[in-house]
């Protein structure tokens, strides 16, 4: 149904989707099988609305027809949610910043290989909320150990792929952190000074300069409905653009 775009690191893969359609990329999986769903992810600091966002987009594509699967991350499968525990339990203070960036990998290569490539190769959409940039900006850039490095790693989680589109709402990182307070009970990434969580904003930023063609940038202090205006019609233009 859709062309979804992926960056794998292996060059005959690349080589090969392309010749499939030069004006097309497709998603494959590690074998190099086409794709033909239409990922999208959602990021942002906490606080920043996604998962309204996410509800109201997978009811929208429902309505119009299609076979919408929505997850999360970390997390969207058993094992997934497992380690979603282990990560964010406030208890683990001893959680050095490599464990932490392996168990996100971790939980993500169980979601792709389990949820997400079978969902793709059935021509579903799938809305995720945070994939690999999440780990980008909080543990390359927020916890300093490498946006490549970090990248590098989640290729292998992934096998490559990558959202055909990400969108990033926008709302300064103390900001959603205070409303988070007001809620509940704050996890151990929650509980991080706010220093980090304003690294963790401008790595977005960044992210977003690097990658303005996948990543759409939102302002996340517009009301519910302009913000969703905003996603359905940049759905609809990618949708268009890559339907085959
Ligand atoms: P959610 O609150 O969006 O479900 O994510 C849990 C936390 O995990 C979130 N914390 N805050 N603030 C962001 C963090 N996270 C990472 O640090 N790296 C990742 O790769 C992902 C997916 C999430």
């Amino acid at each position: 149904m859709f062309g979804v775009s992926v960056i794998i690191d292996i060059k005959p893969i690349l080589l090969y989707t392309q010749s499939i359609n030069s004006a097309n990329w497709y998603a494959v999986s590690e074998r190099g099988e086409k794709m033909s769903g239409l990922f999208i992810t959602l990021e942002g600091t906490d606080g920043a609305g996604k998962t309204t966002q996410i509800k109201l987009l997978e009811k929208y594509l429902k309505n119009k027809g299609y076979e919408v699967i929505c997850t999360r991350e970390p997390g969207g499968t058993d094992i997934s949610e497992k380690i979603r525990k282990l990560i964010i339990d406030p208890e683990n203070i001893e959680m050095t910043p490599l464990t932490e960036a392996l168990l996100y990998c971790a939980a993500r290569a169980q979601l792709v290989k389990q949820l997400i490539i079978p969902a793709l190769k059935n021509g579903s959409i799938v809305i995720c909320d945070r994939f690999v940039d999440s780990s980008i900006v909080y543990q390359g850039i927020a916890r300093g150990m490498g946006a490549d490095m970090i990248a590098e790693l989640n290729k292998y989680a992934t096998g490559g792929l990558v959202p055909d589109i990400t969108f990033f709402l926008r709302l300064d990182s103390s900001a959603g952190i205070n409303r988070k307070k007001k809620q509940a009970k704050l996890d151990r990434i929650e509980q991080e000074k706010e220093s980090f969580h304003r690294r963790v904003f401008a790595g977005y930023i960044e992210l977003c300069k690097k990658e303005p063609e996948r990543i759409k940038a939102i302002d996340a202090s517009r009301s519910i409905d302009d913000i969703h205006n905003i996603i359905i019609s940049h759905t609809e233009e990618t949708i268009k653009k890559l339907s085959l």
